[in-house]
């Protein structure tokens, strides 16, 4: 048996490290990752991704947001399923494992069950979700969100940083905006929904396993903020009366950093892009444009520092005279696991022969969407020095594999919540 475990095992961490390469390669830009929303990029890797799924055994197909849906019967055609997946979109400058890792081993899992001609007492689905990211117009879990039947339709008339409303960008990606209430899915047809990811942090490493059991995934909080004030020149305007836009954001900024850096354990804030209008050296700004990111380890911290870091930017706007906007893109409440999927997973990760860990996310993930029509649980693959959302995030094949093996587990051991649908 062992031998035959080798040989498995040899095949699954080898065949998903090529296969992330592979879906790597396809990017919007030569130098670097990055697959945005409704992108020809995604649409590449959306057709890739199909066609894993069918050489897996699957039936697949695009949604009508533009996720790739892979299904795997069970013994009864119609059960209801087990969903697996993750996300196929990337940050810009991404890291290839983010995402597509938890939708390449699902697909390497189903592939395993059918070379083994093994039909379970429930179908077996794969998502690619779209958009988790949330990159191209500033509102996350879009994918999901259309799955859970929660999608916001005024997101539609978003605009890219190119001025393209999502709505055209469904339409040039071969898609109509007014269908994608078809993508929805009812709580009836899914037992649970699973996902493995990355930890994209340092705590696995630290405690030297592969993988651990995912306790809860972190809300957040996101915002746009535009201050608006003089532009001039850059040579003839006293500094007293200057009302410059860019030293405001600075200001800002730097007001966010020592809150979160002083405040409760676990706050973090983040600004992570920034546009000075209209960008000129010999310019005083008239107009910028930043975003934050804010998270807490519970959403009351979390909303409490979301008042506080608001109060602190409108005092500073108002002291340098500049016209503030401040809105909230994205909000999303701290989401637990269900405790009867952490139960199965770390029996899984037990038999695997590795302690049992649980931690919880402070990335967010679908899940969040997800767990308005299913119990969600995740998986947590160690990845090293907990880097990500950079190039150089990167998992050792020995962890994919220990990965792909605890997730197979969970499949071939799984058993629906008492009185689910699926519970036989
Ligand atoms: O931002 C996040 O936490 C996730 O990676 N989208
Ligand atoms: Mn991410
Ligand atoms: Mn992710």
């Amino acid at each position: 048996m062992a031998a035959a475990n080798a040989v498995q095992n040899a095949s699954f961490g080898e065949e998903i490290v090529r296969r992330i390469d592979d879906l790597a390669a396809i990017s919007e830009g030569s130098g670097n990752l990055t697959r945005v929303y409704l992108t020809q990029a995604l649409r590449e890797a959306a057709d890739l991704i199909l066609s894993w799924m069918r050489e897996a055994g699957m039936s697949a197909h695009l949604d009508a947001i533009g996720n790739v849906c892979g299904r795997y019967e069970g013994e009864r055609p119609g059960s209801p399923c087990l969903m697996l997946g993750s996300h196929y979109d990337t940050v810009r400058n991404a890291g290839k494992w983010d995402g597509p890792l938890g939708v390449i081993t699902a697909i390497a899992c189903i592939a395993d069950l059918n070379r083994r001609g093994k039909r379970l007492p429930f179908a077996i689905e794969v998502v690619g979700f779209a958009d988790e990211e949330g990159v191209r117009f500033a509102s996350t879990l879009l994918g999901s969100r259309a799955v859970a039947g929660t999608f916001d339709e005024s997101v539609l008339n978003a605009r890219d940083r190119d001025g393209v409303s999502m709505r055209d960008a469904l339409v040039q990606f071969g898609l109509n905006p007014d269908r994608i209430g078809a993508a929805a899915r009812a709580r009836c047809e899914l037992l649970a929904y699973l996902e493995l990811h990355i930890e994209q942090g340092p705590v696995l490493e630290a405690q030297d396993l592969p993988v651990g059991v995912v306790t809860a995934i972190a809300g957040a909080t996101r915002l746009a903020a535009r201050l608006t004030g003089m532009a001039g020149h850059a040579g003839t305007v006293p500094m007293a009366l200057r009302r410059d836009a860019l030293a405001g954001a600075a200001e800002c900024i730097g007001a966010i950093e020592q809150f979160c850096r002083t405040d409760v354990a676990g706050l973090v804030g983040t600004v992570g892009y920034i546009e000075a209008r209209p960008g000129a050296t010999n310019v005083i700004p008239g107009e910028v444009s930043f975003t934050i990111d804010i998270r807490a380890p519970t959403d009351l911290h979390r909303k409490r520092a979301v008042a506080d870091v608001v109060r602190q930017i409108e005092a500073i706007a108002k002291r340098r005279q500049l016209a503030l906007q401040l809105d909230v893109t994205h909000e999303n409440r701290t989401v637990p696991c269900a405790q009867w999927l952490k139960d199965q997973v770390g029996e899984a990760i037990a038999a695997e022969g590795f302690s049992v860990f649980k931690l919880p996310s402070g990335a967010g993930h679908d899940g969040m969407a997800m767990v308005d029509i299913a119990d969600i649980g995740m998986i947590f693959v160690r990845c090293r020095g907990g880097i990500s959302h950079h190039p150089d995030e990167h998992v050792e094949p020995a962890d994919v594999d220990a990965g792909a093996r605890v997730l197979l587990r969970v499949i071939e051991n799984f058993r629906p919540r008492e009185g689910s649908a699926g519970a036989g």
